[in-house]
């Protein structure tokens, strides 16, 4: 029998869990972010999502940034990060939506998402890990084996950027949901893709999301947002979650100072094995799920 929750996830291919974060943990992480948001602003902290590049690689091309990367790397210095991604209220929904135990969580990663300070920006129609011109028969492959890794945003300030299609993660698209997401252009109305839906996340709200589901989002240059934007796999997945994460660069996550920097978190420390047991893997260049 599976509970609640996961029937609904399965459903919907979303579901909106408040409370993984203590009132503390909010603060702590918001004064974290704080100081890494300022990091990326300033131009010391190259690893950053740039404005006018919506998928990896990300480049430099722009001195605006819509996100952080790589919150819980040792050269940034915040052990609030990975102490939260690896708390116990946070991996108990994570085992409940990917129906595995423990002993099978992997790290992967964890990101910032943030409000540009000079233009609005937005990212396309798309799902993660499929391309915009897969044919539907590859698309539906592409859905069906797509059980072994969930990801979610946590707002720290009130959060409507978001837009999903419920239930796209199941069923290739129709012509219609093609159309808005062949191309490269991000929508001038995101309620022009047939039944998209706006997700309005309150501070402290969790939504967990099947990265193959249809979604795109906005981004309002006056309007703060710090969402923290990350995602786990199930190690049983073997190397099914490897281009996905992989082409984000987790070469540091491989070398001993974040090793070091997890010292204290043998529960951290398990869940990096199992990434770098993946990554070992996983043969070849993985290359990038996504154009634009
Ligand atoms: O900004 C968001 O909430 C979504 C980001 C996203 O879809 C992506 O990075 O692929
Ligand atoms: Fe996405």
């Amino acid at each position: 029998m599976v509970s609640q929750l996961k029937a609904l996830y399965d459903e919907q291919g979303f579901v909106v869990v408040p409370g993984l974060l203590t009132s503390e943990q909010q603060q702590e992480l918001r004064a974290a972010c704080e100081r890494v948001v300022a990091l990326t602003r300033e131009g010391k902290w190259p690893h950053r999502r740039t404005v006018g590049k919506q998928f990896p690689p990300y480049g430099d091309d722009n001195p605006d940034s819509w996100g952080v990367q790589h919150l819980m790397h040792p050269g940034l210095g915040e052990p609030a990060f990975a102490k939260w991604y690896t708390s116990q209220p946070l991996s108990e929904v994570v085992k409940e939506l990917l129906v595995c135990q423990e002993e099978d969580l992997e790290m992967e990663l964890f990101n910032l998402l943030i409000n540009p300070l000079g233009h609005n920006f937005a990212l396309r129609w798309h799902r993660d890990d499929v391309h915009e011109k897969a044919t539907e028969d590859e698309e539906r492959e592409a859905l069906g084996k797509w059980h072994f890794g969930v990801q979610w945003n946590t707002a720290l300030y009130l959060d409507s950027c978001l837009y999903i299609v419920p239930g796209s993660h199941m069923t290739p698209r129709t012509p219609e949901q093609r159309k808005h997401s062949e191309t490269m252009e991000p929508p001038t109305d995101p309620h022009a893709m047939p039944g998209s839906l706006r997700l309005t996340l309150e501070p402290g709200e969790t939504v967990f999301y099947n990265s193959n589901i249809l979604h795109c989002a906005t981004y309002d240059c006056a309007e703060r947002r710090a969402t923290l934007h990350a995602n786990m796999g199930n190690v049983q997945g073997g190397s099914t979650r490897a281009r996905n994460v992989l082409q984000h660069g987790l070469k540091w996550m491989k070398e001993e100072a974040f090793r070091e920097s997890l010292d204290g978190n043998a529960k951290g420390k398990a869940m990096l094995d199992r990434l770098v047991d993946m990554q070992g893997r996983s043969v070849g260049d993985v290359g990038y799920s996504l154009g634009g």
